[in-house]
């Protein structure tokens, strides 16, 4: 639901630039109406495939382009995803999301994996986010019918900065994207960053862009740019926290019913900034010291502050049911030749122990003389 009063750039930099102790009460209010300000939602990140990736986001360390400390790594193994979501859960995270250093989604091998830890992570009663790069309507389909709750595909700024940050793609693909998101019936979670020296008119671009769709993000990511050493933006100064809560109170009015998310950049803010954050309507957070590939607050510091505000985990499915889980015929074939292939191995192992029941090894003295 969007705030039908702010729907000019004019209003809603006026709302931007309003006192800023104005603007926060404004926007407590809005959040006491549709939200209890007292859950936080704990969400937590994977990143299945690291680097790479071969679009040319300014601020990101994992395109291929530049010269970063990331290092690639392949798709991780389901397994592995299961039981990094396991260990989130059981401290207290209700979502996780998986994000992928993808242009876009590829009908291969890798994605029946992807499917695969949707399935399984979202049995685990968790809500299940993705962030792959582009996609289809197809296979939007097909990760709802896994049980997908979200996708995430930011537009990160106004349609005019974006040509500053990113040459390899345009805005109207990422816009394409979030309508294949909505048409398959998933829950869109699209935001973006500040601090990448972009005006604060480009920032109320951006809000205005979410405000004029027929149906505004269900929830909001507010990253803070992470300068990162090797990239274009690696020498943006630290975006000031008035601005960070500047841009969190006024999607909390603008989107009185999405989750707004204190995303990116938290290492750089004070706890009196992050809950002043919070008390702007700010309801998520990514917990774990790391976000994809960069640092994030120690876990036990977000625990700390949690107790000192009176904060709770929220719960998952708070804004949504629970998706159900159904059959993918990529996941079957698949499972089926992993267990065709065990069966193989499990059948040379065994002709393998039966040779070697003859087997006499030679002794040491043998081999020696052997080799005189
Ligand atoms: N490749 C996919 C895509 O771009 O949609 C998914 C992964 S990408 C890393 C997800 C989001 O992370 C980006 O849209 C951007 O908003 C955010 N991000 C990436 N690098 C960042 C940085 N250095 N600081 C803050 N946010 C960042
Ligand atoms: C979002 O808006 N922020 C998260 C999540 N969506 C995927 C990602 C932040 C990434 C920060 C840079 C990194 O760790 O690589
Ligand atoms: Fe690739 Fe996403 Fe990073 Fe852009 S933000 S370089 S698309 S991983």
């Amino acid at each position: 639901m969007e705030n039908k009063k702010y729907q000019s750039k004019e209003a809603i930099l006026e709302l931007y630039n309003s006192p800023l102790l104005e603007l926060i009460y404004k926007a407590a209010t809005v959040h006491r109406e549709h939200h209890n300000p007292n859950e936080v939602q704990l969400s937590s990140l994977i990143s299945i495939k690291t680097g790479g990736c071969p679009e040319d986001c300014g601020y990101c360390p994992q395109s291929a382009k530049y010269n970063t400390e990331v290092e690639p790594h392949k798709m991780m193994e389901v397994c592995d995803v299961v039981s990094q979501a396991k260990n989130a859960k059981a401290n207290g995270a209700s979502r996780l999301c998986m994000g992928a250093a993808w242009k876009n989604i590829r009908d291969n091998r890798d994605f029946d994996k992807v499917v695969q830890m949707v399935q399984e992570v979202t049995n685990l009663d968790m809500e299940v986010c993705c962030t792959l790069g582009m996609m289809t309507e197809d296979q939007a389909q097909r990760l709802k019918n896994a049980g997908l709750y979200a996708y995430n595909h930011n537009l990160d700024s106004s349609r005019e900065f974006y040509k500053d940050i990113i040459s390899t793609r345009e805005y109207d693909e990422r816009l394409e994207t979030i309508d294949n998101a909505k048409k398959a019936g998933i829950s869109v979670c699209s935001g973006g960053i500040i601090g990448m020296g972009e005006s604060v008119e480009d920032r109320i671009g951006m809000l205005q862009t979410y405000q004029l769709m027929e149906t505004p993000p269900d929830s909001i990511p507010i990253n803070a740019l992470v300068a990162v050493e090797g990239t274009p933006l690696e020498e943006q100064e630290p975006v000031p926290i008035w601005d960070m809560i500047r841009m969190i109170a006024t999607t909390r009015i603008l989107f009185p019913t999405s989750v707004v998310r204190l995303s990116a950049g938290r290492t750089q803010m004070s706890k009196e900034g992050q809950a002043l954050c919070f008390m702007a309507g700010a309801s998520s957070i990514f917990a774990g010291d790391k976000l994809l590939t960069t640092p994030n607050p120690e876990y036990n510091d977000d625990m700390e502050l949690f107790k000192l505000l009176g904060l709770t985990p929220t719960k998952p499915f708070q804004n949504g049911e629970k998706p159900t889980v159904g059959e993918d015929t990529g996941v079957n074939e698949m499972k089926q030749k992993n267990a065709e292939k065990e069966e193989r191995l499990a059948a040379r192992s065994i002709q393998f122990n039966k040779a070697g029941d003859d087997f006499k090894p030679r002794k040491f003295s043998e081999v020696d003389s052997i080799q005189e």
